[in-house]
């Protein structure tokens, strides 16, 4: 299996937008289990694709064609993940703050949590924290997950949590925040209820605040 991780994270370095939907589907049909193709493969992949174009090694286009890639890898992967079951349905509101398109990260979260039995509604990027809150109340959901991959947009993150406490919507819900520049240490200074570094530590943190973990 370790063979096919390893590919599936060297296509997306490649953006091989072409051939990384057979690869997906040829590691599946070996036995390779969906969330370590995501996890392992396809998400180390992009990582590193950040790390080589932060380092000025890698063009905007070629980042857009690797999210590209993984897009379409986690698109094979995503519907081959068996679902939770036999839990009390919770509800989570799932969205990335405004003025940031990042998604990959949110998607896989919102994939974990709907694998474990959670209902999630996942209102999309770039949302602004009025239009958050709106719908956390529309939905009646428990808890409430934001994510910011910038260091720009990681502020409207605590203007969430302070609107929300402005609002008088803290009481009964909850209010997780992640990504990639989100620390333990900026998530308690804005007053949050916890983070997660990746996508099975934010269904552990779910689990832990509705109870059920
Ligand atoms: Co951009 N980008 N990007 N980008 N991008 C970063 C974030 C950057 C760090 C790259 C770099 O310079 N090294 C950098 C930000 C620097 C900073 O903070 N100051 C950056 C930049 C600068 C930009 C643009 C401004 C580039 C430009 O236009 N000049 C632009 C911004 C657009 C905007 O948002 N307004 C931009 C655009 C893009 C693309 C569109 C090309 C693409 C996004 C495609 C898409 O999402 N549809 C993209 C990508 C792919 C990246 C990198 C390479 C990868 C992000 C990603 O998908 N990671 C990223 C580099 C990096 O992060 N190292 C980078 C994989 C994903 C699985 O991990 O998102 O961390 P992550 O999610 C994890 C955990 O963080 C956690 O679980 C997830 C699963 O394991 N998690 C949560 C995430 N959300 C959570 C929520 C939770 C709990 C856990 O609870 C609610």
């Amino acid at each position: 299996m370790k063979e096919y991780v390893e590919r599936l994270r060297q296509a997306v370095i490649d953006y091989d937008m072409e051939g990384i939907g057979a690869l997906a589907e040829e590691a599946l049909a070996k036995g390779l289990d969906p969330l370590v193709g995501i996890e392992e493969g396809l998400a180390v992949g992009i990582r590193e694709v950040g790390r080589r174009f932060g380092a000025g090694e890698l063009f905007l286009p070629e980042l857009v064609m690797a999210a590209e890639a993984m897009r379409a890898g986690v698109a094979v992967f995503q519907p081959r993940i068996p679902e939770g079951a036999g839990r009390t349905v919770h509800r989570v509101l799932l969205a990335t703050v405004q003025d940031d398109i990042h998604e990959i990260g949110k998607n896989l979260v919102a994939t974990m949590l709907t694998a474990n039995g959670y209902e999630v509604v996942d209102i999309g990027v770039n949302k602004p924290v009025e239009e958050i809150l709106k719908e956390a109340e529309r939905i009646g959901a428990e808890v409430i997950g934001v994510s910011a991959l910038m260091t720009t947009t990681m502020p409207r993150m605590k203007e969430l949590i302070d609107a929300a406490v402005l609002r008088g919507a803290r009481h009964g819900k909850r209010y997780i925040v992640g990504g990639a520049p989100v620390t333990e240490q900026y998530s308690k200074d804005i007053r949050a209820d916890g983070t997660a570094g990746d996508a099975p530590g934010a269904v552990q943190l779910v689990n832990r605040l509705v109870g059920d973990g």
